[in-house]
């Protein structure tokens, strides 16, 4: 066995005027927490500082820059990746990245792993952006990633870190199968995500019932086929007027649910997670280098 012990902070609303040093304070409140519980990696949402901005149609090119981080560690987040290194404790933190790169200023919807030295290991951008990139007025809410994000760049790598191999994606990415096969194909062992998910979706109202049902769904089938934990956490509860759903969880290789959140506010969510836990299948069922058939998939490149 080689265990990792991972906590998932799930995180209550971030209103629109709570500052960056009280986000980061309630992270900070959840890593002492989990460091008591043993934990060797901390997981916190995507875009985990502020509140979810795509959600509002915003013109004024400053106000949308408020939202991004140009340096990280940065001023506000620094005492995040102090803590950590003072607990030595791992994390995996989701946020928006401002960055200059090919002569100009870029927007991508990030995620980082630090390891339990304080040090970045890895850098993820995320690849499927939901919504749109239009203004709908009418719309109760919107989801304006295609606007304010450019797609991800860094492909889906994975990290040897922690006497594991671990890999993130972002949100929409767990919808879709590619995300978890990118990693699966490099042996990964713990995928790690963050999500903010309304409640209501606008353009598809009928789907509204099965919100929580299909976020399951979707990280369960993710863990079995590729025979890898799965951490997914939320922003969750009532934020700026959008209810977004909770049920953090943390899901074994073998598709079973070892641990979720019961609440939509911050709230620690704790499993001793075995790395080891996913050969049986991947010497098995998933054995990828006999069974599958890529000759086949070509299609799935090709279009
Ligand atoms: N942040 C993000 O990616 N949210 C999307 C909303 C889409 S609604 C189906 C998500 O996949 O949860």
């Amino acid at each position: 066995t080689r265990i990792l012990t991972v906590a998932a902070a799930q995180l209550g609303p971030i209103q629109r005027d709570e500052n960056r040093a009280s986000a980061v304070a309630r992270m900070i409140e959840l890593m002492r927490q989990a460091k008591g519980h043993g934990a060797d990696l901390v997981v916190y949402p995507e875009a985990a500082l502020t509140a979810f901005f795509p959600h509002w149609w915003i013109e004024d090119e400053d106000e949308i820059d408020s939202y991004f981080e140009s340096a990280m560690p940065g001023n506000e987040t620094a005492p995040l990746f102090a803590e950590a290194q003072r607990l030595g404790i791992g994390f995996h933190l989701g946020y928006c990245e401002l960055a200059f790169e090919e002569g100009r200023k870029r927007r991508f919807n990030t995620a980082i792993l630090v390891d339990k030295t304080g040090a970045i290991v890895g850098k993820y951008r995320k690849i499927h952006l939901p919504g749109h990139p239009e203004h709908r007025p009418d719309a109760p809410f919107q989801n304006l990633e295609k606007c304010y994000f450019e797609t991800g760049n860094l492909g889906w790598p994975v990290w040897r870190t922690m006497d594991a191999n671990l890999g993130m994606m972002i949100c929409n990415d767990r919808r879709w199968p590619e995300s978890y096969r990118s990693m699966g194909l490099q042996d990964v062992e713990l995928i790690v995500l963050g999500y903010n998910t309304p409640k209501h979706n606008p353009p598809a109202p009928d789907h509204d019932r099965l919100g929580n049902f299909h976020n399951q769904l979707v990280m369960q089938a993710g863990a079995y086929q590729n025979a890898s934990w799965v951490v997914g956490v939320a922003k969750a509860g009532l934020e700026a007027g959008v209810d977004q759903i909770g049920g953090s969880c943390i899901i074994a290789p073998t598709g079973e649910v070892v641990a979720q959140a019961v609440t939509e506010g911050d709230e620690l969510v704790v499993a001793r997670c075995d790395m080891d836990l996913g050969k049986s299948y991947k010497n098995s069922t998933f054995n990828f280098a006999k069974h599958r058939e890529p000759e086949m998939y070509r299609l799935i490149v090709e279009r």
